[in-house]
This record gives structure tokens, C-alpha cells and sequence, in this order.
């Protein structure tokens, strides 16, 4: 997959994008990332990419001109066109259902805005998907551009190791994962939960399948009464949380 960022502060993506997973999707080729300086893109004598907004009001608005000039220099002699996500607080909420409609594409390109917008005619004149990561403010597109590029290269085939990894996330069946243990099997006069040592296999799967439906229930209940809960599930939700028997 081909992305490209067009941002004014092309130095905060050299940390996330230089690690671990990303790192090595960049490395092999899952991923060619290009990060573009907006501001490159102009061409007056003082490299103008604000202005203050027309009606009045506090703050400046980014000019459209850069940023027309820079998806025409980006997009110039290709084949295809990529599709294009402003990262915006008004935008449709971000989500796994969308990484995963994103990483079937083969070519993204995010706009990141600062300041206190973009000016509108950058989403009149080009075809860009308004996309918000949430419901709080941030300083700028930058970070919600990372987010979403972390959350869609790992979907792209062969850039997770395990195939199974992506298929068994949290949110795959709707559902908040089980606590995970591992050695040593004592800490601190905390005790890894008896089950998982059995080797009982059903056992143990039952016994996740509980700790999601709790934790589910407890953290999340929006995402429980959106799902189709088994005859099993609804069993185990009826269980109390004392509940030590496993047999
Ligand atoms: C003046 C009103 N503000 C809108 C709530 C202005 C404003 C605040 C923050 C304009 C831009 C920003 C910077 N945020 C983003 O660019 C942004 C964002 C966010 O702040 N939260 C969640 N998702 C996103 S995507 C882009």
C-alpha cells in the first residue's frame, strides 16, 4: 500500500513510523510512506500557509492554494487515484470497520490539518473523506493521521507475522479480550488463575470466553447489546463473579 501524509510538521511522524511493526511494514515493502512538508508547496517569498479567517474570529485558517498544489504534484501522471482522508474533528468517526475497508485500498492520502482549520474549499474542489478519531480535541491531524495508518497497515496481509493476530483482535467478534498471563506463575502474591495451568483446553476456552463477556459488560455494554450472544455466552454471563468452579 502506498500512503502519503501532507502535513506542516513532517518531524513528528519520524518517531511512530521508525518502530517496530511499521518499521519493518516500511522495510519489506507492505508500507511506502511519504511524508510532505505543505509547506513546499508554496511559492511566495515568505512560504505563507495561514491566513487569518474572512468574517473574523480567532486563529488562522490553512490556505487552500499549498494544499491544491501539493495532491496535484502527488498525484501527477498516475494511473490511479488515491483515496483521500482530511483528518478533521467534524469528520465521520474513525473505526476497525473502516481500517479494515482502508487497508483493501491500495493507495492513501491523508491531509493533516493545524490550526483551526482548512480552508472549506480544499473539501469543495477535492475529493477528500472528512475522518475524526474521536470525540476530544487535539492540537492538529498529525496524530489522528498515525493512528489511523498504525490501525490500517497491520490489517494489509503479511504485515502482522501471525495471520491469526489481526483475525482474533478485540472488536473481531465484538467483544473485549480475556486477561493474559505469563511466567512466573506467582508475583508479588499474585497468583496466575488456576484454569490456565490445567491444560484443559475447553476449560480454558470457556473461561476467556467468561472474562470477555465481564469485562465486555462491565467496560463496554454499548458493545454487548450489539452483538448475538450464544446460548453459551448468555450461560456464562449468568454465572456470579465469585464464581471459582470450573468443571
Ligand atoms: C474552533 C473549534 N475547534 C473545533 C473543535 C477548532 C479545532 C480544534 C482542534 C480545529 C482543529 C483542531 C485540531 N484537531 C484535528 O485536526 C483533528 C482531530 C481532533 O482534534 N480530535 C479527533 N480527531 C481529529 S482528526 C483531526
Amino acid at each position: 500500500m502506498r500512503v502519503d501524509i501532507l502535513t506542516l510538521f513532517p518531524g513528528m511522524f519520524r518517531g511512530p513510523f521508525e518502530h517496530s511493526i511499521i518499521k519493518r511494514a516500511r522495510d519489506n515493502g507492505h508500507v511506502k510512506l511519504r511524508i510532505w512538508d505543505i509547506r513546499h508547496f508554496t511559492f511566495d517569498r515568505h512560504r505563507v500557509v495561514d491566513d487569518v479567517p474572512y468574517g473574523g474570529g480567532p486563529g488562522m485558517v490553512m490556505k487552500p492554494e499549498p494544499v491544491f498544489a501539493a495532491v496535484e504534484a502527488i498525484t501527477k501522471g498516475a494511473t490511479s487515484r488515491p483515496r483521500m482522508l482530511l483528518m478533521c474533528p467534524q469528520g465521520q468517526p474513525f473505526s476497525q470497520a473502516l481500517a479494515k475497508e482502508l487497508a483493501e485500498e491500495e493507495w492513501l492520502l491523508f491531509l493533516c490539518g493545524h490550526y483551526e482549520g482548512i480552508d472549506e474549499r480544499v473539501c469543495i474542489g477535492l475529493p477528500f473523506e472528512r475522518i475524526s478519531i474521536g470525540d476530544y480535541v487535539l492540537t492538529g491531524g498529525e496524530l489522528p493521521a498515525m493512528v489511523i495508518v498504525d490501525a490500517v497497515a497491520r490489517l494489509i496481509p503479511g504485515v502482522l507475522g501471525e495471520p491469526r493476530a489481526a483475525a482474533q483482535d478485540s472488536f473481531a467478534d465484538g467483544l473485549l479480550e480475556y486477561p493474559q498471563y505469563t511466567r512466573p506463575q506467582e508475583f508479588r502474591g499474585m497468583e496466575v488463575p488456576e484454569v490456565l495451568l490445567s491444560g484443559h483446553h475447553e476449560k480454558i476456552r470457556r473461561w476467556r470466553r467468561w472474562q470477555s463477556l465481564l469485562r465486555t459488560r462491565e467496560h463496554r455494554p454499548d458493545l454487548l447489546s450489539q452483538i448475538q450472544l450464544t446460548r453459551e455466552d448468555e450461560e456464562l454471563l449468568a454465572k456470579v463473579v465469585e464464581d471459582e468452579e470450573w468443571g
